[in-house]
C-alpha cells in the first residue's frame, strides 16, 4: 500500500499512516494554546507525544487559528528553536510549523528535518529557497491568505477541484523553485480559507488529492468542523478538547483513503485508528476470506 500513501525522501518510512503529534508553543493557539507555553514544558510534551506514538513531532510558535494575528519574528524564534532542538537531541523526528523562512532555517539547523508550511512558501518569498538550499522535505498546504481574514475566502464552486488546482499550482511553484518534487507533501488545509461543508467534502474525496502524485498530510484535529458536526448543527460545539475521539475517527478515515500522515494534538487514539487501519489494508491484500 505504500503505492497509494507514496514515499517523502528525506523521512524514515513507516509501513502505515504516519502520525505527527502537535506541540503549539503559543498562548493563544485555538486547541491547545497556553499550555505548553514554556520551553520545557513543551518538550516534555514532545516527548510525551512520542511516547505515545507519534512518528513525527510538529513544532509551532504561530497560532493560525480563524482571526489570529501574526507573531513577531524573534518571538517566534525564541518560542520555537530550543524546543526543536532539545526533542530533536533526544531522538524526536522533528518538524518545523512556520510561515517564515528564517524561522525554517534556524529549525533546520536545530535538528528539524520537515518544514511544515501551512501557506506553502506564499507568505514569505524566502521560503522556498531556503527550504531548496536545506534539502529538506516540505510541507505545502492549501492557503488562501492569512488568518486574521480568512474565512471570508471560504468561497468555492467546487472545493475539490479548486483546492486541487490550487495546490497543483504550488506544487509547480516549489518545484520549480528547486526543491524536490520527492520531498513535497501535499495538505488540503482543512478549516483553512473553509467552511464545515468544504472540509467535510475534502475528507470524503481525499484519494482525489492523491492524484498529485504526493503523499498527503490530513490535519483535521480538533477543528471547527468537527465541533459542529459533533453538536449537530445545534447548541454550541464541545471544546476543542473533546473533539479527539472525532479526529480519531478522521484518522481512521484518512489512513483508509491513503493519507501518508495525520497531524494531531492527541496521539494515542489515532497511533491505534492508523494502526487498524494497516490491519484491515493487511486483510485486504490478503483477501482473507475468514
Ligand atoms: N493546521 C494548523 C496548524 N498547522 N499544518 C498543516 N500542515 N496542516 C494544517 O491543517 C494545520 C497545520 C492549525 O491547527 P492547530 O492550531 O490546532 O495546530
Amino acid at each position: 500500500m505504500s503505492t497509494l500513501r507514496g514515499r517523502v525522501a528525506g523521512l524514515p518510512e513507516w509501513d502505515r499512516c504516519a502520525v505527527m503529534g502537535v506541540v503549539n508553543v503559543t498562548p493563544d493557539s485555538f486547541s491547545d494554546g497556553g499550555r505548553w507555553f514554556d520551553t520545557a514544558a513543551a518538550v516534555k510534551r514532545g516527548l510525551g507525544l512520542a511516547a505515545e506514538g507519534a512518528d513525527l513531532v510538529d513544532v509551532g510558535g504561530e497560532s493560525t487559528r480563524p482571526g489570529a494575528s501574526r507573531v513577531d519574528e524573534d518571538e517566534e524564534l525564541r518560542r520555537v528553536i530550543p524546543v526543536v532542538r532539545d526533542l530533536s537531541a533526544e531522538g524526536v523526528v522533528v518538524s518545523v510549523d512556520t510561515m517564515r523562512a528564517s524561522v525554517a532555517e534556524q529549525a533546520v539547523a536545530a535538528g528539524a528535518v520537515l518544514v511544515n508550511d501551512v501557506s506553502g512558501g506564499l507568505a514569505d518569498p524566502a521560503m522556498v529557497p531556503v527550504v531548496a538550499a536545506a534539502g529538506v522535505p516540505f510541507v505545502v498546504m492549501h492557503w488562501r491568505g492569512f488568518s486574521a481574514d480568512m474565512n471570508s475566502r471560504a468561497v468555492y464552486r467546487d472545493v475539490v477541484g479548486e483546492v486541487l488546482a490550487e495546490l497543483r499550482e504550488r506544487l509547480d511553484a516549489v518545484v520549480a523553485g528547486g526543491v524536490a518534487s520527492e520531498r513535497v507533501v501535499i495538505d488540503p488545509g482543512l478549516g483553512f480559507a473553509k467552511n464545515a461543508e468544504h472540509d467535510l467534502a475534502l475528507v470524503a474525496r481525499l484519494r482525489e488529492l492523491r492524484g498529485l502524485g504526493r503523499p498527503l498530510l490530513v490535519a483535521a484535529s480538533r477543528k471547527r468542523f468537527l465541533g459542529q458536526v459533533l453538536s449537530g448543527g445545534e447548541g454550541s460545539p464541545p471544546p476543542a478538547r473533546e473533539r479527539d475521539a472525532a479526529t480519531a475517527a478522521v484518522s481512521a478515515i484518512a489512513a483508509r483513503e491513503g493519507a501518508w500522515a495525520v497531524r494531531v494534538h492527541e496521539v494515542r487514539a489515532t497511533a491505534d485508528a492508523v494502526r487498524v487501519a494497516r490491519a484491515v489494508e493487511g486483510a485486504e491484500r490478503t483477501g482473507a476470506t475468514g
